[in-house]
């Protein structure tokens, strides 16, 4: 009898000490932060070789089941990856699954090595370039109690090379708005892949020398791509905001403020909100074709408002944050329509007014008359 009541009362202990401990690391016990990534639509991206360490959890859900995670990751062609399941917590037994697909059914891949609460390295074979799934379970038979089922997931290149950092924000170059899943790499030696995470956010590794010249790519459906080339800054971090243009639409164009002047009028445009990033973008006003006076670009306001240089092949770049770029009274200017544009070309090449870089040209008039 003594036995039965002592067992009774360590059973009635534990549990106590079980519940207590779930209310005191509320954080362990219950969903993380990261769900709901129960299937591959709402797959967390995961930055190839970022070690911040990211808590997750595998938690009881309501309907009893174990929770199960799941990530995405690109491959890119020619190299090869570690996931690394690590900070494993004593009560679960992690098993992790790669799939080469959404709708997959089966796993292609699998690792399931070692034992309840110990770290899992799965080293992935060869795969070819695209986007990869990770599904992450708990394997263990108990599902009672289960208080430490936390763990990390890293996926690494092997072999793993920690220099600089490249991070910034995808945006809507129209709107603002943030945009997710856009994937990212750049030219560092072999390259590295991200995605944009719900916020718009974005970082990389990167794994170039210091000084040396690469491209950072940014692509996501529904918007034009943009590849802009900078300077690799080692150890360090890189910030480039990427402003993405919608697919088949232009910024707005320069306004002006009225359709048309006479001599002592006041002319004034404004230019519509620029996200700066990896972009730049340049202001001009073209002469009307019959007096032959050709393309001025106009200069930011705040080195001098008004400052018309005529365009010789290097223009000056525009990288202002004030919105009126011209502010001038009519005289004595030639009659005649107009042009006002605004051009937008990826940082850093060579001859960003070329045709193949003007990402972004609009335009917009007016007239001088007597
Ligand atoms: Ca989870
Ligand atoms: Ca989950």
């Amino acid at each position: 009898m003594e036995k039965i009541i002592c067992k009774l009362t360590v059973n009635a202990i534990y549990m106590a000490m079980c519940v207590l401990s779930i209310n005191a690391l509320p954080a362990l016990a219950f969903p993380d932060i990261y769900e709901p990534d129960n299937t591959p639509e709402e797959a967390n991206a995961v930055v190839i070789g970022d070690e911040t360490p990211k808590q997750h959890t595998l938690h009881q859900t309501e309907n009893g089941d174990k929770d199960e995670d799941w990530f995405k990751f690109y491959v890119m062609e020619g190299v090869e990856y570690d996931v690394k399941v690590i900070s494993v917590g004593s009560d679960i037994d992690v098993v992790v699954g790669l799939y080469d697909s959404p709708d997959a059914k089966t796993s292609i891949d699998a690792s399931d090595a070692t034992a309840i609460g110990q770290d899992e390295i799965f080293s992935l074979s060869p795969l070819e370039e695209g986007i990869y799934y990770l599904k992450v379970r708990d394997n263990a038979k108990s599902t009672v109690c289960r208080k430490n089922i936390q763990y990390e997931l890293l996926v690494l290149r092997r072999p793993a090379i920690k220099m600089g950092e490249l991070k910034g924000t995808v945006t809507d170059a129209i709107s603002g708005e943030p945009i997710k899943d856009a994937l990212i790499f750049t030219t560092c030696n072999t390259s590295d892949t991200s995605f944009s995470e719900k916020n718009g956010d974005y970082n990389t590794i990167l794994n170039c020398k210091d000084g040396k010249a690469f491209e950072l790519t940014a692509k996501v459906d529904g918007y034009k791509p943009l590849t802009c080339s900078l300077t690799s800054i080692e150890i360090l971090t890189l910030i480039r905001n990427i402003p993405l243009l919608p697919n088949g639409k232009n910024l707005p164009a320069p306004t002006p403020s009225q359709s048309v002047y006479s001599n002592g009028d006041k002319l004034q445009v404004t230019l519509p909100n620029l996200f700066e990033g990896c972009v730049d973008y340049y202001v001009a006003m073209g002469y009307p074709p019959e007096a032959g006076s050709g393309l001025f670009i106009v200069t930011k306001p705040a080195k001098k408002l008004n400052d018309l240089t005529a365009f010789t092949g290097s223009p000056l770049q525009w990288n202002g944050s004030g919105n009126v770029a011209i502010d001038m009274p009519i005289e004595d200017m030639p009659l005649g329509i107009y042009t006002l544009y605004l051009l937008r070309t990826p940082e850093g090449v060579a001859e960003p007014l070329a045709d193949k870089h003007l990402e972004n040209v609009s335009t917009s008039t007016f007239e001088v008359k007597k």
